[in-house]
């Protein structure tokens, strides 16, 4: 059993101020073309499929048109799809019934009522059954009542209160489609600037929980690699969806499954963008005298470097270059507003930035009983570092 793993799409993404329709659709293009060539026994598509849970109709149509395309070139495929983050669960179980017909097998929500369980679907090959398991992004409030739980659960215990209704035949091959933020036992995955960052960590789910599965197919990390084992894996976005993605290959995650018990043999099929994205440093001339055929229609990030400001930089910029992204500075005087901005940070009152983050977890403000405990361990603390 062969199959390729994907997540991540984000249709209808904007690049700062640039939309990447070409530039996904042509991505869209290349993944059919390599499933009519590598001709793989299934698909797995690990959430996030639009960047919006309100996409556009544009995007609606880009998904349409890869669907339909696949269909053309591979009907034989099985699609297997979980809503990510950022997908409405109801937007994409819309037409289910009649894709599963054709071998589209989405799940956008999780299990909710006593009688519900995870998507299962069973694909045959020399060794015997393959259990997919689609398991699509879970809050835990969207299971609270399902699992029986207060306001308190957490999103592991919410993840594992999932998984441990479910009859999984460890005598089978197993694998797990998830789009969850999965640490290792505390260590975390390497992330980038366009994933959506929630603050303290609350989301994180041990991989543990994956311990009955063969293979994870996971989403939701952009960059691709491994968490805790070889085989849970974030296959990363099929393009680069922000500056700080510039030096990742992006590519397409191939999955061979042998009997059970061996290890998967995973490899990668890179993916080529339309348009690259790049930084470019220098002074004004310098970055000027960088364009070539090649690069001046790519996506870039430009730092200038000169000590006194050039006359309309931007302007002259765009003469040249048509899709610049963003243009910094960094010279002395921008050093010396940016440490300046970091002396200011520090003076504020580390109590109220902590009510700040209170409130933001909790939705309710601090009581005063807390905020006292939280004012003595702070000046405790200051007294630590007062003496030594
Ligand atoms: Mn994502």
């Amino acid at each position: 059993m062969r199959f390729f793993h994907i997540s991540d799409l984000h249709i209808g993404k904007q690049l700062h101020r640039y939309s990447m329709r070409s530039e996904q659709e042509d991505i869209l293009n290349k993944i059919v073309c390599a499933v009519k060539k590598e001709q793989p026994d299934a698909i797995a598509i690990a959430g996030d499929i639009y960047d919006k849970s309100v996409p556009s109709a544009e995007a609606v149509a880009l998904f349409d048109h890869f669907l339909t395309v696949m269909k053309e070139q591979a009907p034989q495929v099985p699609l297997l799809i979980i809503a990510g983050n950022h997908d409405s669960a109801e937007r994409l179980d819309y037409a289910r019934e009649l894709l599963t017909k054709n071998q589209v097998y989405i799940s956008g929500m999780p299990p909710r009522t006593e009688g519900e369980y995870l998507k299962k679907v069973t694909l045959q090959d020399a060794y015997g059954a393959v259990n997919f398991y689609l398991m699509p992004f879970i809050k835990p409030f969207f299971v609270r009542s399902l699992l029986k739980e207060s306001d308190t659960l957490t999103y592991d215990a919410a993840v594992r209160g999932v998984l441990a209704r479910e009859q999984i035949d460890r005598t089978e091959r197993n694998v797990i489609l998830s789009h969850q933020f999965y640490v290792a036992g505390g260590s975390r995955p390497k992330t980038s600037e366009s994933e959506i960052a929630v603050a303290g960590g609350i989301d994180e789910v041990d991989v543990s929980v994956l311990a009955p599965f063969d293979y994870a197919a996971l989403g939701h990390i952009h960059r691709p690699q491994k968490i805790g084992k070889e085989q849970y894996r974030y296959c990363g976005t099929p393009l680069k969806y922000s500056v700080s993605e510039e030096h990742q290959a992006k590519s397409i995650t191939c999955v061979e499954l042998k009997e059970k018990g061996t290890e998967p043999v995973i490899t990668q099929i890179g993916l080529e963008p339309l348009r690259e994205l790049r930084s470019l440093r220098g002074t004004l001339s310098e970055v000027l005298s960088l364009a070539t055929e090649e690069n001046k229609d790519d996506f870039l990030s430009i730092t200038l470097t000169d000590e006194i400001d050039p006359y309309q930089p931007k302007e002259r910029l765009m003469e040249v270059y048509s899709h610049i992204l963003e243009v910094r500075v960094d010279n002395a005087r921008t050093r010396r507003i940016l440490s300046e901005a970091v002396e200011e940070l520090k003076l504020e009152d580390p109590v109220e930035v902590f009510a700040q983050f209170f409130e933001n977890m909790q939705a309710r403000p601090m009581s005063e009983a807390e905020k006292r405990v939280m004012t003595e361990i702070f000046a405790k603390a200051a007294e630590g570092e007062a003496n030594g």
